[in-house]
């Protein structure tokens, strides 16, 4: 019988699916290192036997899937998780669509979960659980009698409490938070904010063990991977010498697509000396699908491009290129590096690794400055990037203008602050400070002293 520790992930998708976005591409590679067991649904709609577990090994990692039946999804992912968790935690109240049966839907899948995941627990398992899909699972593990120590580490922002206040069913919801044994967030804005709703709407509770744990890359396989020969060249140097702008993102309207679309159309509406030199390239993969307010995002910003091109392309030059295709990371480096501005403009993000991953992936002799919106969790850390209001256009196009026309001295420098950041806080130490704290908890509700930064 194994007696060694085990890690055992819980997340609303398995690794072996594949999408833009999420957790997988973080945690995978150290987990492949210790015995592990990642837990969560497979991607697959059934309508029968939607008890099967299936598993798979990969090193040390055992991967175990589960189905979901389509109504459960639905209720459960589109419904509750995507439809009112996501836009209200974001501050897009007016994005948030409850319906009780939704609700009821989040809680049967939470419920059903933790019954598969039973069986598969061993005693020494320390269990970790991700993001808002699954808050209230702890508490259905305990009525099942399960015991094992578990943590919880939320990816998006938690929101400031009068935005809280407004989502129906907070309190069950912060109760639920409340079983856990660690409540790990991205920020201290963040853990401050639950915190702070916690005393005001549940004094009574006791409040779990909370940390600020802000999530990292492993910068040098990034910068390995940013040398590597590009696929495509963007931007060749004898194409009249453009400078290329870079934005990666899922099509998700926290990501403010729209609003840097308005802010380039201003650059290039009050800089007409860059017409020919410079071009945006935007690459934004349709992401859930389902949920209304994406196809609606779709349609803007497609008609937002159509303008930029129509009004400032032509035959020779075109200012911007937007591009649907998912591209997967390995191709994606050499592109950042290819950069002389990363923009990574959200509206609200938990952290943003596209932020870290453009700056691990620069020339070190020759590096793109990074423009960054101050409401990602990433603005906490990255202090060399020019950090901007999204909703300001005017403020937009100005870093993007400060950016194309920095000296090489001013870029290295910023670089090099932001590189070291990068390596401080790297995945490996996230992974296994909070594994580390989890591990510690005695059941004290007082912060655990974690730097924000490097
Ligand atoms: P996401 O909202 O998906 O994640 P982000 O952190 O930017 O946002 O990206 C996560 C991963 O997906 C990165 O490795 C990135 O390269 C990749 N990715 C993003 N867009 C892509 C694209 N167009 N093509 C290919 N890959 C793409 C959530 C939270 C974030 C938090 C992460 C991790 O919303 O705030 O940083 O989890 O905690």
């Amino acid at each position: 019988m194994e007696m060694q520790e085990r890690v055992v992930i819980v997340a609303n998708r398995t690794p072996a699916a594949k999408s833009a976005g999420g957790l997988a591409s973080g945690l995978l590679d150290a987990l492949k290192r210790q015995p592990s067991l990642w837990f969560g649904w497979s991607g697959e709609l059934r309508e029968e036997d939607s008890n099967t577990v299936q598993l798979f090994s990969r090193n040390r990692l055992t991967v175990a899937a589960i189905p979901l039946t389509p109504d459960a999804h639905n209720r459960y992912y589109n419904g509750f998780a995507n439809g009112v968790l996501w836009p209200a935690f974001h501050h897009r109240l007016d994005l948030m669509c409850f319906s009780e049966d939704d609700y009821l839907g989040y809680l049967e899948v939470n419920q059903h979960m933790a019954a598969q995941l039973r069986p598969l627990l061993r005693e020494r398992d320390l269990i970790w659980v991700h993001d808002y899909h699954l808050l209230p699972f702890a508490g259905m593990c305990r009525q099942l009698g399960i015991t094992q120590r578990m943590g919880f580490f939320l990816h998006i922002p938690f929101p400031v409490p009068c935005v809280a206040q407004a989502i129906p069913r907070i309190d069950e919801l912060l109760d639920a938070m409340c079983d856990y044994d660690l409540l790990g967030f991205q920020t201290e804005d963040d853990r401050s904010a639950f915190v702070a709703l916690c005393r005001e709407r549940r004094p009574e509770i006791r409040l779990p063990t909370t940390g600020v744990y802000p999530i990292g890359v492993d910068p040098h396989e990034l910068q390995r991977e940013a040398e590597a020969a590009p696929l495509v060249e963007l931007w060749p140097e004898d194409d009249h010498h453009i400078q290329g702008i870079l934005s990666v993102d899922r099509l998700d309207y926290t990501k403010g697509l729209p609003e840097r679309f308005k802010a380039y159309a201003l650059l290039l509406e009050e800089h007409p000396e860059l017409h020919g030199h410079v071009q945006l390239v935007q690459i934004a993969p349709p992401s859930r699908t389902d949920v209304p307010a994406y196809a609606e995002l779709r349609r803007e910003l497609t008609a937002l491009a159509g303008q930029i091109l129509g009004r400032h392309g032509d035959l020779e030059w075109q200012p911007l290129r937007y591009v649907e295709r998912q591209h997967d990371r390995a191709m994606l480096m050499p592109l950042y590096r290819q950069a002389r501005v990363g923009l990574v403009t959200p509206l609200k993000d938990g952290m943003n690794l596209v932020a870290k991953e453009y700056v691990a992936a620069q020339d070190p002799d020759d590096p793109g400055v990074l423009v960054l919106s101050r409401f990602a969790g990433a603005a906490s850390q990255l202090d060399g990037a020019l950090l901007v209001n999204p909703h300001d256009p005017g403020e937009v196009a100005e870093a993007m203008r400060q950016a194309l026309s920095m000296s090489r001295e001013e870029r290295r420098a910023r670089y090099r602050r932001m590189w070291e950041v990068l390596c401080a806080s790297d995945i490996n130490g996230w992974r296994t400070r909070y594994l580390k704290d989890l591990r510690a908890v005695q059941g004290s509700s007082e912060p655990l002293a974690t730097p924000l930064s490097a």
